[in-house]
């Protein structure tokens, strides 16, 4: 089924042209051998919503452990590239099923998009109550990311089969999804997100005393949530928020620990058990403290602290 609203594709076998037709590589704006991954930016001719430019991002999904043997059985074509004693190297040619390319495409994508990909020198802020006031939220309120999606989520209009757990209550309430960068495959990545139903709690700054029911149900619940779907203990999670994040709609980050997710660093990770805490011994902590974070070169958010302050 789908939707034009809010530009919804619910089914993924839904008859939609082609997403990287006419696809034309304009510049590759990072590349880590490390992960194996590769963010392009291309132009596509005609894609389902007629956009042009496209981010791309590919990346060679983690070993199964249900199929790995598969790989290896019924002596599959292998290309020697070494013999040296007891030591071969060689290239395994697998078949399509078990070679899979987790391919993300964002298309439209906005020039914002487009230099959040890209490979930038980074620099630490330390944004006191007052610059947050004077800089960070005129700069959310007038250029941040579209969150529709988020909007989606919640209203049932995508990934609605993906929901794992949900909390209905509007005001303590949340959504728990699989996150974008997971594929579900395997647990070693396991990544989920939990959106809250509550509308208008930008980040971590806006949190007060009136927000620990929603944050403690986010804990708990996802936890319990996680433990009974995937099997994962609440000691095996990583369960932070971003400061920055790049949606200012409140939502929660649970990664499995053992996986080395992008944003989980100490510059950008909140651990939600610690902004508990933090709010309940002062209940006006996010809003005084001074926050430190990393910004790239090229955000708009940077250019303003340089205007404004010096830095
Ligand atoms: N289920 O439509 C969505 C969706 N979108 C648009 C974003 N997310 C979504 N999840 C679902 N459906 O974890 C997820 C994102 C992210 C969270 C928002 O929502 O995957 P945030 O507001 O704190 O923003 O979290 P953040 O962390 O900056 O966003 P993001 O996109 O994760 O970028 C952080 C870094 O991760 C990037 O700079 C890049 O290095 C890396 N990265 C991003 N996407 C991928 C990817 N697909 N594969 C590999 N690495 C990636």
């Amino acid at each position: 089924m789908r939707r034009d609203n809010g530009n919804v594709s619910t089914n993924a076998e839904a008859n939609v042209q082609h997403p990287l037709t006419g696809f034309e590589l304009k510049a590759v704006l990072r590349e880590s051998a490390r992960d194996k991954t590769i963010f392009l930016h291309g132009k596509v001719s005609s894609g389902s919503e007629n956009c042009n430019d496209a981010v791309i991002i590919l990346e060679k999904t983690p070993f199964q452990m249900d199929t790995v043997s598969s790989l290896l059985k019924n002596d599959p074509e292998l290309k020697l590239q070494l013999k040296n004693d007891i030591y071969g190297v060689y290239h395994l040619s697998p078949s399509p099923e078990l070679n899979e390319i987790k391919t993300t495409v964002i298309c439209p994508a906005s020039e914002k998009h487009i230099k959040k990909y890209l490979q930038q020198e980074v620099y630490v802020i330390h944004e006191t109550e007052d610059d947050y006031k004077a800089i960070t939220l005129p700069y959310i309120e007038s250029q941040s990311f579209s969150i529709q999606w988020v909007y989606n989520i919640l209203e049932k209009k995508a990934e609605a089969e993906r929901i794992v757990y949900e909390n209905p209550d509007p005001t303590n309430g949340f959504v728990l999804i699989p996150d974008f960068k997971w594929n579900q495959k395997q647990v070693e990545d396991l990544y989920l997100i939990a959106i809250c139903h509550q509308r208008g709690i930008r980040s971590l700054r806006d949190l007060t005393v009136d927000h620990l029911p929603l944050l403690k149900n986010i804990l708990e619940e996802g936890k319990e949530a996680i433990l009974k779907r995937y099997s994962i203990h609440g000691n095996k999670l990583r369960i932070y928020l971003h400061y920055q994040p790049s949606y200012y709609h409140l939502h929660v980050h649970f990664t499995v620990l053992g996986h080395d997710a992008p944003g989980s660093s100490v510059e950008r990770a909140h651990l939600l058990c610690d902004v508990i805490q933090n709010i309940e011994s002062n209940p006006q902590y996010y809003k005084t403290r001074t926050l430190t974070f990393a910004l790239r070169e090229d955000e708009a958010l940077l250019k303003k602290f340089k205007e404004l302050r010096d830095i």
